[in-house]
């Protein structure tokens, strides 16, 4: 019997178009990750973020399947007893024969269930399991790559449990999406044994192609040339592309990330991507649109306070003037782009100087590197800033009182003695504690490879060591942000909300959640045409440095030119007004719908049908009209930004710094108004949230 044939529509706003329904209820899906759990990079963003979404549609079909260790399951996990008959089963069997599975709740939002397994406790296994990896593909691995033996027994223990999980599954189909290398021997075994299940294989980033670009060589432009046997021997690193290359040529469905990496895997893995699945955020929205600015306002005072305190001595410049900029992410100096940052920064406090500008920027690095804790004078700064304060507090409190008393008697005091000796001495003396001798630090903590770090060498080769005359400050911070921190006691959310632009200029970046998130938070940021994130808000916004998405050309022009256009960004930023500031922050806001899981989660439905039209295909059948496209749709200019050529430097409109509060609250009104009259709808508005509908048909018996 034929399902019936759903075409493929397109709204205003956002393209829409209808998904059949799967049956969910005869259906089991699990995705397995390294990152389940278990924070190491950007899949365990992808997966924890996308958990609502998949759990809301899959129920309690849905499972994780992560790696087991002690703290995390402490932290985030609820443990319970499966309700899934075949999962119960599947895990008594295997915790008979010696192994230890353990099953619970992820505490986070739509609390997916995850089936986690002890990888020490199974390592006795490993040259059993190297033997069965060599009979499957004939690949080995060598024994002092400690990470690739785990991810063996890893995959061994999840091709094992999918075994028991399909003999009870009791006519359910089964599907299994693996995310990266790590994940990847799971599916080659479950392949090798002819498991019933339809599987996917997504790729975050190759191997080779993180290896290559970190080496400085030019990528994207000898894609073709490599041989990439040879490179990747050379690099040592052979048996992990093999795990990775088998994984891809094993799956039914290969998916990666964004369009830059399926290319990047056509010439690295030689298999094009089935589908390309663009990473969301599970995007939550405030009541009042103009929420988020108040929070901006809230968290830059915090971290206004910080660099009153890191900057003791030497801050003769306007915090209310002074911009913050910032790079965070995994320390790849030349993957990520601070080499090319750095460069920038230093033309930037050139030009800031040399046109006498008021603005100062100060810079941060948040990228973690091996350190001995934060170093004195970092928390000198910190303390007398607290002192100060403190002073000021009793001073004032003093100041007050007989200030209050004079006018009981109704009398004006007299201004010349209403503070005495001791006050004046008091605060001299912490006037002199501020002075000294070294300039403020360009980095919170003790480097263990000082010598040799790659952001210190380049700022001691550039010179931007805070000296007073510098327009542009710097701060390394070489540890990830925590609210629990002694210096600056905010997490990564809150310090991105108070920030004024993300810069993210990477080189090698199959997505990039940086400036998602910046976007989501309503923060502009910059990001570059190599950037998985880049190449979408290229093709799907009209404009979008008017959105305050800095789009950096690095796959075009040469880096020299690259930084120049950097450069441009970030003096044109710094020229603009508050007012314009505040209005470019509103239409980054706007770019959130685009963002959200419950967007671009179709993605992945696809890839489902699609694997389960490949692995089953007398029950399932797919029409060859999909898959989803978004092709054509672009995001509109900003009704208020004058016709200019796209990537122009001033987008909106022109005025002079408004400060007053109310007029603040006014454009954000403004820019709601305008939001209602370009009539950008979000797709999951009531009246538009009724049906996505995909070309897929399946068959039901
Ligand atoms: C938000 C607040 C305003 C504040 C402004 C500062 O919009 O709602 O009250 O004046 O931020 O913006 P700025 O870009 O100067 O940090
Ligand atoms: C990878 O993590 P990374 O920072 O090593 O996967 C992320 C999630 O798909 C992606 O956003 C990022 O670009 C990749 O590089």
């Amino acid at each position: 019997l034929r399902g019936r044939s759903l075409s493929v529509t397109s709204l205003s706003g956002l393209p829409q178009w209808e998904v059949e329904e799967l049956p969910i209820e005869d259906l089991l899906l699990f995705e397995v990750a390294w990152e389940v759990t278990n924070k190491v990079g950007g899949i365990y963003t992808v997966i924890q973020t996308k958990a609502k979404t998949t759990a809301d549609e899959w129920g309690d079909n849905y499972f994780l399947i992560g790696p087991y260790f002690e703290h995390n399951m402490k932290t985030q996990v609820e443990q319970c007893e499966p309700v899934n008959d075949a999962v119960r089963r599947a895990m008594d069997s295997m915790n008979k024969h010696g192994c230890q599975v353990h099953f619970g709740r992820w505490l986070i939002e739509g609390s997916p269930y995850v089936v986690l397994f002890d990888i020490g406790y199974s390592a006795w296994n490993l040259d059993r399991w190297k033997g069965d990896l060599w009979e499957a593909c004939s690949v080995g691995i060598p024994y002092h790559d400690r990470e690739a033996n785990d991810m063996l027994i890893f995959g061994s223990l999840t091709a094992w449990f999918l075994k028991e999980v399909t003999d009870n599954a009791d006519g359910k189909h089964v599907i299994a999406q693996f995310h990266e290398w790590q994940a990847g021997t799971g599916l080659i075994l479950s392949r090798a044994r002819k498991l019933p299940i339809a599987t996917i294989f997504t790729t975050h980033a190759t191997l080779l192609g993180r290896y290559l670009c970190a080496a400085n060589i030019d990528f994207y432009n000898h894609l073709d040339k490599f041989n990439i046997d040879k490179e990747a021997g050379e690099r040592q690193i052979y048996h992990r592309y093999c795990m990775e290359r088998a994984s891809v040529h094993c799956a039914h469905v290969f998916t990666t990330v964004s369009e830059i990496t399926a290319i990047e895997a056509e010439h690295m893995l030689k298999r094009k991507p089935d589908v390309v699945t663009p990473n969301g955020l599970n995007v939550k929205k405030f009541s009042a649109v103009h929420e988020f600015q108040n929070l901006h306002a809230m968290y830059k005072a915090r971290i206004q306070d910080f660099v009153r305190g890191h900057f003791y001595g030497h801050l003769d410049f306007d915090l209310e003037k002074t911009l913050f900029l910032f790079i965070a992410g995994r320390y790849e100096f030349s993957n990520k782009g601070a080499d090319i940052f750095l460069e920038a920064l230093s033309r930037l406090n050139f030009l800031l100087r040399v046109h006498k500008s008021d603005v100062t920027v100060v810079v941060f690095f948040i990228m973690p590197a091996k350190t001995n804790n934060f170093n004195v004078e970092t928390l000198k700064g910190q303390a007398v800033r607290k002192q100060l304060w403190d002073i000021a507090h009793s001073v004032k409190e003093k100041f007050g009182k007989k200030l209050y008393d004079a006018l009981l008697r109704g009398e004006i005091p007299d201004m010349d003695n209403i503070l005495d000796r001791d006050d004046i001495t008091i605060m001299k003396r912490a006037i002199f504690s501020t002075q000294r001798q070294s300039l403020p630090p360009v980095t919170t903590h003790n480097m263990i490879d000082d010598s040799t770090d790659p952001i210190l060498s380049t700022i001691r080769r550039i010179g931007l060591f805070n000296s007073r005359t510098d327009r542009v400050k710097v701060i390394l911070h070489p540890e990830f942000l925590s609210s629990t921190s002694p210096l600056l006691p905010m997490d990564y959310e809150e310090f991105v909300r108070g920030c004024h632009l993300g810069v993210f200029p990477s080189y090698y970046e199959p997505w990039g959640y940086t400036p998602a998130e910046c976007t989501v938070m309503g923060i502009p940021s910059v990001t570059t045409n190599l950037s998985g994130f880049g190449c979408f808000m290229q093709e799907h916004v009209a404009d979008p440095t008017a959105y305050g998405i800095y789009i950096v050309d690095r796959r075009f022009r040469s880096p020299d030119d690259s930084c120049n256009q950097l450069t441009q960004f970030l003096y044109g930023f710094c020229k603009q007004s508050r007012r314009q500031r505040i209005i470019q922050r509103n239409r980054t806001e706007r770019l959130s719908d685009l963002l959200d899981w419950r967007y671009l989660g179709r993605y992945y439905q696809h890839a489902r049908y699609l694997t389960l039209s490949r692995a089953f295909p007398d029950k399932f059948h797919m029409e060859p009209t999909s898959p989803p496209t978004t092709e054509g749709f672009k995001y509109p200019r900003p009704s208020s930004v004058p016709p200019s050529p796209s990537g122009s430097q001033v987008s909106s409109p022109q005025s002079s710094d408004v400060e007053d509060e109310e007029e603040d609250a006014r454009y954000n009104e403004e820019e709601e108004a305008e939001r209602d009259r370009l009539n950008i709808k979000s797709p999951f508005s009531p009246d538009t949230d009724k049906s996505y509908k995909q070309g897929f048909d399946f068959i039901t018996q």
